[in-house]
């Protein structure tokens, strides 16, 4: 029997959100009672997790005075010290207060935007002071229900503004950190500018300073896109942009369920944990999620355990697949290489590509073989399922 138990150097992570997470829905209202901070903290270090992250108003009341913040903050840093616990990544709140209702670094209103600009550096204090190096950029409310309240480059323009204006300031600051933009293609929002990873990813290229600016890609928002998950996940990796990851799980195309990590996908969940573990992604394994409404204080504890336990078991899989020699021997014959087209691979050449326009391949003959991804896909299955 394998030991799943979570260890800190698996870096696995939980948002103040998520399992502080009442059970409130648009159709009913909270189901548990809402824990503290520090109490959350403590359900965190019961379970085994290694950090805590945070948006500004998880911990300190958008109305909380100076005073009140400081006392806020020294509780939770003895909780920090006594757990253990760390603080890897940090985010504002944008999206919760009625002054965010038509978008914060993008609403039309110069004086929300300011407001926006001015608490997310307060935001970024008080992440930094906690110990954060990845700071998160989930704009929730960056979007609009009808197309006539704005042009959507006004708001590209708007987001870029603002994001060059707080990697100044995080410079300026002398602050170790990396922002992560998270997209997410609607809700709450009728559509949310930069919808996807891809997105994200174009647009990063067009800011100030790109190299301080990665991805949190999240499971959910992309399968609520009818996303391939994984594919976002390698190409903020190809780019060198992969910072953070948010895991959890989701239906394709419907609302944000935010369901425990690897309780519906299990597949699209292993091929993605193989993926990160095969390329050596080093940084934190954030589950954004929650329990189901149903869950009490224990079934919380449930849902954390089993994020955790569900990631182990699947990595597991993952080196099981890597090792296997059938599946090794099927793939080794799937990519057989006889070396005949040695000439042709590489840097374009001129006698190259004219060699390559006169070589006489044998069409019906390529197109006649047999790939066996049924065998291939069925020993995965075999194998994730336990039966091999
Ligand atoms: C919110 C959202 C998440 C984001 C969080 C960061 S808050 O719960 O649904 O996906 O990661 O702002
Ligand atoms: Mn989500
Ligand atoms: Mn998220």
């Amino acid at each position: 029997m394998s030991d799943y138990t979570p260890k800190p150097e698996h870096k696995f992570t939980f948002g103040l959100w998520t399992v502080g997470n009442p059970g409130a829905d648009p159709f009913g209202s909270a189901v548990r009672n809402r824990l503290s901070p520090v109490e959350i903290v403590h359900v965190l270090a019961e379970v085994g997790a290694y950090g805590v992250n945070l948006h500004d108003n998880d911990l300190v009341p958008i109305d909380a005075t100076p005073a009140e913040r400081d006392r806020i903050v020294a509780d939770f840093k003895r909780a920090l010290a006594d757990t253990g616990l760390v603080v890897p990544m940090a985010t504002t709140n944008l999206f919760s207060d009625p002054v965010f209702k038509d978008g914060a670094f993008t609403s039309n209103d110069p004086k929300v935007r300011a407001y926006a600009l001015s608490k997310t550096m307060r935001a970024i204090d008080l992440g930094v002071e906690l110990g954060a190096r990845i700071y998160v950029f989930w704009g929730g409310r960056e979007g609009i229900e009808t197309d006539a309240a704005r042009n959507p480059l006004e708001g590209l323009k708007r987001m870029r503004e603002a994001l060059n204006f707080l990697c100044e300031y995080s410079m300026d600051q002398g602050y170790d950190l990396k922002f992560a933009l998270e997209a997410k293609p609607n809700e709450p929002r009728g559509d949310i500018y930069l919808p996807t990873t891809g997105h994200m990813l174009a647009f990063i290229a067009t800011l100030d300073h790109p190299q301080m600016v990665g991805v949190n890609p999240e499971l959910a928002h992309e399968h609520m896109a009818g996303l391939n998950f994984m594919h976002g996940v390698a190409q903020a990796w190809d780019a060198g942009k992969l910072f953070h990851i948010d895991l959890n799980d989701q239906n394709f195309c419907r609302y944000d369920q935010d369901f425990r990590f690897g309780s519906h996908n299990w597949k699209q969940a292993f091929f993605l944990v193989k993926f990160l573990e095969d390329v050596g992604y080093a940084g934190p394994r954030h589950f954004d999620s929650h329990a189901y409404r149903t869950e009490d204080a224990e079934g919380v504890k449930d849902f954390a355990r089993g994020s955790m336990r569900s990631y182990l078991i699947l990595k597991e899989k993952a080196a099981r697949f890597n090792a296997d020699p059938e599946i090794q021997a099927l793939l080794a014959e799937i990519n057989a290489d006889d070396g005949s087209m040695a000439a042709f691979q590489g840097a374009y050449s001129r006698e190259k590509a004219a060699a390559l326009k006169a070589y006489p391949f044998d069409r019906p003959a390529l197109g006649a073989r047999g790939l066996k991804y049924e065998r291939l896909d069925q020993l995965t299955f075999d194998l994730l399922l336990g039966a091999r």
